[in-house]
C-alpha cells in the first residue's frame, strides 16, 4: 500500500502475519518504524477532558434527567479526540508507547470562566497485562471521574478486534444540598467501553471503527449507546445511537439521540424544550496541559524518572525526527532496566509499590449500578484512588 514504506513493506507484512496468528497482548510486540508513535498509553486518558466546559457542566445540570443527559453529551464529545485524534495529528493510528509499570503522568486544565480547574493523574497500575488507571477531578464542581483500561486483542477479517477491559466510574458531589432536601449526597454513574474494530491494516493505515454497545449508568437513567459504521443505520462511518431511559422504576421521559460521534448528533426523540441538536465537535478541544510531579528528589517544576514525558523523551524524539535507531537503541535501555528491576524485586522478595492506587478484585459500585442494565460481566476489578494528589508544578522551561 502507499502509506507503507517501500523499505518497511516486508516488515509490515511479517508483523500482519504475526498479528493474525497471535492473539493477547499486541502492545509488547515490535511493529515497522513507520507506525510507532512516541505517545505513551498513559498520555491517552487525557481524551476524557478535552473539552472541560462539558465535563463541567455535568455539576451545573437542573435535575437527574438533565444530568443524564449531560453526562451523555460529555461522553459522546470524548470518542472523537479518543478515537480518531492520531489520525488527524499522524495520518493514521499508530502504536503507542507501551508504559512501564509505575509509569505516571499528571496533567490539569485551567480555570476559564467559572468552569473551575480540573486535574488529571495516570498511573500504570499492570505491565503484563498492560492497565492503564486514572483520575480526572474538578474538585470546584464535585466532579470526579476513576477508571482503568485494559485491551483483550484478536484478529478477524483482516481487522484487530479489541474489546476493551475496565470501566469507569463518575461521582458527582450534591455541592448545594442540605440534608433536609433529600437530595443524595453524591451520584454515581458507571461507564463502560465499546469495542473497537481497527480497519485499514493491509494498506498500512489503520483506523478505528467502534461496534456493539457501551453503557452510562446512574442517576435514575441508563443510557444505551449502540455504535455501527458504514453500511448499517445511517450508512456512515462512526454513526450511533443512544438511548436515555428511566432506570427500572425511576422516573422520567425516554430520549433518542442519533447522529455521527466524530460530528453531529440530534435528538430523534424527547429533547430538551425547542432543541434538535445533542452534541457537536467540530469546534476546537483544550489539550491538556502537562505538569511536573516532582517525587524521586526530582525538585519542583521537574518530573521524576518515571514521568512519561521524561521517561520517553529520548525514544520520542527517535520517532519525531526518524532517528529510529537511537529510538529502539533507548526503547531497550528502558526496557532492561524494567527487566532489572523485575529480577531484583524476585531476588528481595518484594514487588513494585503503585502510588495512587490500590486493586480490588471485585467494585461495588460497578456490580450495583450494572445490575440495572444487565451488564456483562456482573463483576470487574477496580483501582481504587488513594486520594493522594501530589504537589504539581508547571513544567519548568516549557
Ligand atoms: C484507551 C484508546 C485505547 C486506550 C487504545 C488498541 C490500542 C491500544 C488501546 C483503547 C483510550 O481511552 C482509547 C484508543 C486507541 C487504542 C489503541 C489503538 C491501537 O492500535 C492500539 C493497539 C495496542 C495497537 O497498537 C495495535 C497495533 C498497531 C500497529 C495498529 C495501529
Amino acid at each position: 500500500g502507499e502509506a507503507v514504506p517501500a523499505s518497511q513493506r516486508g516488515s509490515w507484512t511479517s508483523f500482519l502475519k504475526s498479528i493474525a496468528s497471535f492473539s493477547g497482548d499486541l502492545s509488547s510486540m515490535t511493529a515497522p518504524p513507520f507506525i510507532l508513535s512516541p505517545v505513551s498509553l498513559t498520555e491517552f486518558p487525557a481524551y476524557w477532558c478535552e473539552r472541560p466546559e462539558l465535563f463541567a457542566a455535568i455539576a451545573d445540570a437542573k435535575s437527574d434527567e438533565d444530568r443524564a443527559l449531560a453526562v451523555l453529551k460529555w461522553f459522546i464529545s470524548t470518542l472523537k479526540g479518543q478515537y480518531t485524534s492520531r489520525n488527524d495529528t499522524m495520518g493514521s493510528e499508530k502504536k503507542p508507547l507501551n508504559p512501564v509499570l509505575g509509569e505516571l503522568f499528571y496533567g490539569m486544565w485551567p480555570d476559564k470562566g467559572g468552569r473551575g480547574q480540573t486535574d488529571l493523574l495516570v498511573e500504570q497500575v499492570s505491565h503484563h497485562p498492560p492497565i492503564t488507571a486514572y483520575v480526572i477531578e474538578n474538585k470546584a464542581k464535585g466532579l470526579k471521574l476513576v477508571g482503568h483500561n485494559a485491551q483483550k486483542t484478536s484478529f478477524s477479517g483482516g481487522s484487530i478486534i479489541v474489546k476493551q477491559i475496565g470501566h469507569a466510574i463518575l461521582t458527582v458531589k450534591n455541592l448545594s444540598a442540605s440534608s433536609a432536601s433529600g437530595a443524595p449526597p453524591v451520584t454515581e454513574y458507571l461507564i463502560t467501553l465499546p469495542r473497537l474494530r481497527i480497519d485499514g491494516l493491509w494498506y498500512g493505515s489503520p483506523y478505528i471503527e467502534l461496534c456493539e454497545t457501551s453503557y452510562i449508568v446512574g442517576g435514575g437513567f441508563v443510557s444505551t449507546v449502540e455504535y455501527k459504521g458504514k453500511g448499517y443505520f445511517s450508512g456512515k462511518s462512526h454513526s450511533f445511537k443512544a438511548t436515555v431511559s428511566p432506570a427500572p422504576g425511576a422516573p422520567g421521559r425516554e430520549h433518542v439521540v442519533e447522529g455521527l460521534w466524530h460530528t453531529t448528533s440530534k435528538f430523534v426523540k424527547g429533547g430538551v424544550s425547542g432543541k434538535g441538536d445533542f452534541h457537536d465537535v467540530n469546534g476546537p478541544k483544550e489539550e491538556v496541559t502537562v505538569v511536573a510531579g516532582g517525587g524521586d528528589g526530582a525538585p519542583e517544576g521537574e518530573m521524576g524518572e518515571f514521568e512519561t514525558r521524561k521517561l520517553w523523551r529520548l525514544v520520542a524524539k527517535g520517532i519525531r525526527e526518524g532517528d529510529f535507531e537511537s529510538a529502539s537503541r533507548e526503547k531497550g535501555r528502558i526496557e532492561n532496566e524494567q527487566r532489572q528491576r523485575r529480577r531484583d524485586e524476585v531476588a528481595a522478595g518484594t514487588s513494585w509499590a503503585l502510588k495512587h492506587f490500590t486493586p480490588i478484585a471485585s467494585d461495588p459500585v460497578y456490580e450495583r449500578l450494572g445490575a440495572l442494565a444487565k451488564i456483562q460481566p456482573p463483576t470487574e476489578d477496580a483501582y481504587v484512588f488513594l486520594d493522594n494528589w501530589p504537589k504539581t508544578a508547571p513544567v519548568s522551561g516549557a
